[in-house]
């Protein structure tokens, strides 16, 4: 397995990889809202890039329409890009168009590769099981922020690709300093604080949004694209790998009342015999 994290959406698009697994995050809010949409019942998310196909969309199918623009919810939409109004029973069953600024556009463009993943820290190690699953070449996308660094999406994909490579004793740089940042910040809430973007958030007003997005493993979601929208896969609750990395401490129970989260978790070579085939030597890097 292969590991590569871009650190923006242009980054990975330039880079013309052919990888055949696509990750894509934007944890403030485009992808934590998604998951949070599908762990409550949606039964498929639309993303689309721009606003009045949004409209479009909704109107003409009688979808559900979720999205905004500068952070806020657009007028005459029913939802915004808050992941807790995706908690709403008005989704169960139905199809949710949703437009943000940055997070629908990384969706589409890493919908090209073969298997493209939805990921944020609510569906961490579900997503690393289906990860897992599919081996080969990996490119975990960040969205950024405005075309740049974010340090939100990136704490993700590091949380991620360590989670891959864990049982593999990673050596080199890039997976150095992945480790460095989850030890910088071994809340997650912290990263997401310190981020530009969540900064912004909080001054807009929507600082327990960040608390939501920061709750690891909140939800056993896998959220792939399909033609066209991306939708969930339970996970079944033996599965090998997911039940393991859950089993971790600190990693799965959620922000729970006031507790802190040890994160990350210590790593544990137990991991090491998982349910698929022998994990392959994983050159692991990133820009
Ligand atoms: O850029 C995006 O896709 C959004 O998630 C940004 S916001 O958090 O809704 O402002
Ligand atoms: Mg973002």
């Amino acid at each position: 397995m292969r590991v590569r994290i871009y650190l923006t959406r242009d980054e990975y698009a330039r880079s013309g990889t052919e990888a055949p697994v696509c990750v894509v995050i934007d944890v403030l809010r485009a992808t934590s809202s998604i998951v949070t949409a599908l762990a409550h019942g949606c039964a498929a998310v639309v993303p689309v890039a721009e606003v009045p196909r949004a409209r479009a969309l909704g109107a003409e199918r009688a979808w559900l329409v979720a999205g905004e623009r500068n952070g806020v919810k657009l007028p005459g939409f029913h939802f915004g890009n808050s992941p807790r109004e995706m908690t709403s029973p008005q989704l169960r069953g139905k199809t949710l168009v949703i437009t943000t600024t940055n997070g629908t556009a990384t969706i589409m463009t890493g919908s090209r590769a073969k298997l493209c993943l939805v990921a944020s820290l609510l569906n961490l190690s579900s997503t690393a099981e289906a990860v897992l699953a599919a081996g080969g070449e990996v490119a975990v996308v960040c969205s950024g922020t405005e075309g740049r660094f974010s340090l939100d999406d990136y704490y993700v994909a590091c949380a991620l690709t360590t989670l891959l490579t864990s049982c593999l004793e990673p050596s080199g740089k890039a997976a150095r300093r992945a480790r460095f940042i989850l030890q910088r910040y071994p809340d997650p809430l912290d990263a997401l604080r310190a981020s530009a973007h969540g900064q912004r958030l909080q001054r807009l007003g929507f600082g327990e949004d960040l608390v939501w997005c920061a709750r690891v493993d909140a939800f056993p979601v896998v959220a792939r694209w399909n033609r066209g929208a991306v939708v969930a896969s339970r996970q079944s609750p033996v599965s090998g790998t997911a039940r393991l990395l859950r089993s971790m401490p600190g990693a799965a129970k959620g922000r729970a009342a006031g507790r802190r989260q040890s994160w990350p978790p210590d790593f544990c070579p137990a991991l090491h015999p998982v349910a698929f085939p022998a994990p392959v030597v994983a050159p692991y890097c990133c820009p």
